[in-house]
C-alpha cells in the first residue's frame, strides 16, 4: 500500500500489525500510557500508569556510610584508590541494594470473532491529533479502531466501528500477566483489575467500561462480550494509592464523567487540548521525495540501508515532541527511562530516574521546543528530592543544603543508590537538576518563578557544595569521593580506578550552579552575602585543563583509560548543556572539546542512543553542521526502532528527546547571551523552515532558509527585553514594517530592544 505525501505528514504508519513491542505505537496523556499493537484477531493494548512501581518508600541508607565517608575521601586523596573502592563497596552502598522497578499496569485484550486474511491493513499514529488508528477489511467489512489517551478526561479511549451494521463482535478484558491479583466484573459492561505492588507498595486499580451501539453487551467470565454491534466505545481508567486513597472510586468517577460526555466530545476535547501544545512548532527540512509514500518502518529501513531522508528526520523531531507531551504533563511524574511505556516487570535499570545524564536529557527539548509546561513534572520531582536530600546531606555528609545522587525512583530517594559504586558514588544529581529550574526561568523570564521556585532550590543545592567540597594541598576546591560518570582510569600501578576527587564534570556543574546563583541573586536584587561566599569558592575551583593530545581532561590528572570510547562524555558538560565553553568565547577550550569528541568517536563512542544524541548537541554547539548531521543519521540508522523509539539498546527514551533537542540546536541556539540562527545547518537540509522554537529571553523564533542561507526570521517577544544576535552578515530588522534601532554589541553581535507582544522580522540586508 502506498499513500500520497500529504496523507503522510506528521504520521507514523505501517501496513502490518506489530509483532514486537518496539513496533507497537505509544499513546499517553502524561500519566496513562498504551502501546497499540493493531492485531487483527486478538488486539493488545499494553497499559501503563506512571505511579505503578514495585515496593514502598524505605530507608535504605547504609548505616555505616557516614562513619566511613571521611576515610574513603582521605584514601582517594592519598592516592589509595583501590583501598577506597574496596571499602566503598561495603560501607556506602544502600542496604538492601535493590529497589523496586517501574512496572506495567496490565494489558487490554480485545478478542475478535473474526479471522482470516485482512485486506488494506493500516496502522498509524497521527502526531497532529495524538490518535492511533487501525483499519482493515475482512469478510467484506471495513473495521476501524481509534485509540487515544485523553489528558482532559484522564481516560484511555478505544473506539471500534465496522462499516456494515451489526458486524462488530468481540470480547474485552484486562489482564496483568503474570502478576494478576484481583479480577472482577462490574456488572455486564465493565471489568476491573486491582492489586498491590509488593507488601508495602502502592495499590492500583484499572477499570474498563464498554458501551456499544446496536447489538448486545453481556458479561462472560472476565470479559465484557459484545455481539452484533455497529460500534463500541471502550473507556479505561486507572489509578493508584500514590495519588488516590480509593483508586476504584476514582476510576468510577472518571468513567462516569467520560461516559456522560460521549465519544465525539471526548475526542474533540482531546484533540483541541493536545494541539494547543503540538501545533506550537512546525518543521520542514526539505523534500522527502518518494520516501514519504513508504510506511515508516520501510522508510527507516531505507535510511538504514544508506538513503537520506530529511522528511523522516523532521518526523523524528516532531515525534520527540509528541512523546514528551504524552509522557510528561503538569501533575504527572517526570518521564522515566522509558517515558511511561514499559511492558516488563523487571525492566532494564528498573526503568527509573538516572540523573547522571538520562533524566536531564529527557527534558532538553522541553523549553526550546515550546513545551515548557511539560517540564513541570520535573520541577515537582526536584522539590521532593530537595526535601529528602536535606536529610541525606545532613546525615551522610554533615552538610547544609540538599544532595541527590545518581539514581532515584517513585519515592524521590536521594541516597547513594543502585548496585554499582562506579555509577552510584556521584553527588551531583540535585545540582544538575536544579539548573533545569534556572533554564526554565531563562527561557520564560518569569520573575515570580525565579523568586519562588528556582532560586531557593538552586541556593540550597549550592549551599551543599559550599559545605561539602574540600581543598587539596594546592588549595583547589573539589568534590569527592565522586566519579566521572561511570568511566574508569588506569592508576599508576595499572589497576583500574573510578573513585576520584574533583572530576571535570563535577567542577563544571558546580561552577555553572554557583555562577547561575550569583546571576539569579542579582536579578532578585539581594542575597549579596551568599553571592560573596560563592565568588570566593569559585576562585578556588580547578580550571579546565588540556591534555597531551589536545583533549580536555576528564579528571584532575591525565590518565590512560581502559575504555577511551566510553559512552559518557561527561567532561563536555561545559560545552552542552552547560555553556562555559563556546566557540567564540573560549576558542582554545572549544578546540579541546572537539579533539575530545574526535577521540571518543574514533574509539567507538556514541554506541548508545543517548550518547549519540548528546554528540549531536555537542557538534551543534561547535557549529559543525556536517558532523552534527552525520550523528543524526547514525541515531536513526543505528539506534532507532521501527516505532521510532530510541534504542540504547534496549529501548530507552532519552535518545528520542536528546535527538529532538539536538535537531533544534542545529537550527537555532540561544546560550551565552546571544542567539545564533542556523548555527549548524547541514547541506542536506538546504531549504526549509521551522516555526515556534523558543530562545532564552522569552522569544519565539520562526526561521526560513533557502540554499543553506537564512531568508527570514521572525521573533515574537513574550516579555520586554534585549535581543542579541550573533551574525556574520548584516541584518535588516523591522517591527510593524518600520526599521528597528539596532546597535553593535561586540564583534559580529547586534542588539535591539524588544517589547512584549510585538513581532520582529529579521532578514539579510540587501547586498549582504
Ligand atoms: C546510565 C548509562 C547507561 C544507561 C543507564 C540507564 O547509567 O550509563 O548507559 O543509560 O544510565
Amino acid at each position: 500500500m502506498t499513500r500520497t505525501s500529504n496523507e503522510h505528514t506528521d504520521k507514523l504508519w505501517y501496513v502490518k500489525p506489530a509483532s514486537r513491542w518496539t513496533q507497537a505505537l505509544p499513546v499517553g496523556n502524561g500519566r496513562l500510557g498504551g502501546m497499540v499493537f493493531g492485531k487483527i484477531e486478538e488486539e493488545l493494548i499494553q497499559l501503563n500508569e506512571d505511579s505503578v512501581w514495585y515496593g514502598g518508600p524505605r530507608e535504605r541508607d547504609n548505616p555505616d556510610a557516614a562513619r566511613y565517608m571521611p576515610q574513603i575521601r582521605r584514601l582517594v586523596m592519598e592516592g589509595k584508590v583501590e583501598e577506597a573502592q574496596h571499602l566503598a563497596k561495603m560501607a556506602i552502598m544502600p542496604v538492601p541494594k535493590y529497589f523496586g522497578p517501574y512496572q506495567p499496569l496490565g494489558d487490554m485484550n480485545l478478542l475478535f470473532a473474526h479471522q482470516g486474511a485482512a485486506a488494506d491493513y493500516l496502522r498509524e499514529l497521527d502526531l497532529d491529533t495524538a490518535v492511533a488508528g487501525v483499519a482493515y477489511t475482512l469478510n467484506g467489512v471495513r473495521f476501524r479502531r481509534e485509540i487515544f489517551a485523553s489528558a482532559v478526561d484522564q481516560v484511555l479511549v478505544v473506539r471500534l466501528t465496522g462499516d456494515i451494521p451489526g458486524a462488530l463482535t468481540f470480547g474485552a478484558n484486562l489482564t496483568r500477566r503474570p502478576f494478576e491479583h484481583e479480577t472482577r466484573r462490574l456488572g455486564d459492561d465493565a471489568v476491573a483489575i486491582s492489586g498491590q505492588c509488593g507488601p508495602d507498595g502502592i495499590r492500583y486499580c484499572a477499570v474498563l467500561h464498554v458501551q456499544a451501539e446496536g447489538g448486545t453487551v453481556c458479561g462472560i467470565g472476565d470479559y465484557v462480550s459484545v455481539t452484533g454491534a455497529d460500534s463500541a466505545t471502550l473507556l479505561l481508567a486507572a489509578n493508584t494509592t500514590f495519588r488516590e486513597p480509593d483508586p476504584l472510586a476514582a476510576c468510577r468517577r472518571q468513567i462516569e464523567a467520560a461516559r456522560a460526555k460521549g465519544y465525539d466530545r471526548l475526542k474533540r476535547d482531546h484533540i483541541a487540548e493536545y494541539r494547543s501544545y503540538y501545533r506550537r512548532v512546525t518543521i520542514d527540512l526539505g523534500e522527502a521525495g518518494d520516501a514519504a509514500s513508504l510506511p515508516t518502518d520501510e522508510r527507516l529501513k531505507r535510511m538504514q540501508d544508506g538513503a537520506e531522508d530529511p522528511g523522516l528526520v523532521a518526523l523524528y523531531f516532531q515525534y520527540g515532541r509528541y512523546l514528551l507531551i504524552s509522557c510528561s504533563r503538569p501533575g504527572t511524574l517526570p518521564a522515566n527511562l522509558q517515558g511511561i511505556w514499559n511492558d516488563q516487570f523487571k525492566p532494564p535499570w528498573e526503568c527509573n530516574y538516572t540523573t547522571n545524564i538520562n533524566l536531564q536529557m529527557n527534558y532538553w527539548p522541553a523549553e526550546v521546543c515550546n513545551l515548557a509546561e511539560c517540564h513541570e513534572p520535573l520541577f515537582d520531582f526536584i522539590e521532593r528530592l530537595r526535601q529528602n536530600g536535606r536529610r541525606t546531606a545532613r546525615e551522610l555528609y554533615g552538610c547544609r543544603g540538599f544532595v541527590a545522587h545518581h539514581n532515584t525512583n517513585l519515592w524521590a530517594e536521594t541516597i547513594i543508590n543502585g548496585m554499582n559504586v562506579r555509577a552510584a558514588t556521584w553527588p551531583m544529581g540535585g545540582a544538575w537538576l536544579a539548573l533545569h529550574l534556572w533554564e526554565h526561568y531563562r527561557y520564560g523570564q518569569d520573575a515570580d518563578f525565579l523568586a519562588r521556585r528556582a532560586y531557593p532550590t538552586m541556593k540550597e543545592a549550592a549551599q551543599f557544595f559550599l559545605d561539602y567540597m574540600v581543598e587539596d594541598e594546592r588549595g583547589r576546591l573539589m568534590t569527592g569521593p565522586s566519579v566521572s560518570p561511570e568511566n574508569r582510569y588506569y592508576l599508576p600501578n595499572g589497576a583500574v580506578g573510578y573513585l576520584c576527587m574533583g572530576p571535570s564534570m563535577d567542577t563544571q556543574i558546580v561552577r555553572t550552579l554557583f555562577e547561575s546563583c550569583i546571576e539569579a541573586a542579582a536579578l532578585l536584587g539581594g542575597d549579596e552575602a551568599f553571592a560573596a561566599q560563592l565568588r570566593e569558592a569559585l576562585a578556588k575551583l580547578p580550571e579546565p585543563q588540556i591534555g597531551s593530545r589536545g583533549q580536555l581532561l576528564e579528571w584532575l590528572e591525565e590518565y590512560a583509560e581502559p575504555e577511551p570510547g566510553h559512552r559518557h562524555i561527561s567532561h563536555l558538560f561545559a560545552l552542552h548543556p552547560g555553556e562555559l565553553i563556546t566557540v567564540d568565547g573560549t576558542p582554545e577550550l572549544a578546540r579541546a572539546a572537539r579533539t575530545t569528541l574526535e577521540l571518543r568517536l574514533a574509539n567507538g563512542g556514541g554506541h548508545t542512543g543517548w550518547s549519540r544524541a548528546w554528540i549531536i548537541n555537542f557538534w551543534a554547539r561547535l557549529a559543525d553542521a556536517e558532523n552534527a548531521y552525520r550523528n543524526v543519521l547514525a541515531l536513526l540508522r543505528k539506534s532507532t526502532n521501527p516505532n521510532l523509539f530510541d534504542e540504547h539498546p534496549p529501548f530507552q527514551i532519552d535518545g528520542n528527546f536528546g535527538g529532538t533537542a539536538g535537531i533544534a540546536e542545529m537550527l537555532m541556539q540561544s546560550h551565552g547571551g546571544v542567539i545564533r540562527l542556523l548555527p549548524a545547518l547541514p547541506r542536506a537540509w538546504a531549504n526549509g523552515s521551522v516555526t515556534g522554537l523558543r530562545a532564552r529571553g522569552a522569544l519565539e523564533v520562526d526561521l526560513a532558509w533557502r540554499g543553506g542561507r537564512l531568508t527570514q526570521a521572525v521573533f515574537r517577544a513574550k516579555k520586554d527585553g534585549i535581543c542579541r544576535i550573533r551574525t556574520a552578515f548584516a541584518l535588516d530588522i523591522r517591527c510593524g514594517g518600520q526599521p528597528v534601532d539596532v546597535k553593535e554589541a561586540g564583534a559580529s553581535v547586534i542588539e535591539f530592544a524588544v517589547r512584549e507582544g510585538r513581532s520582529y522580522t529579521v532578514a539579510p540586508a540587501l547586498g549582504s
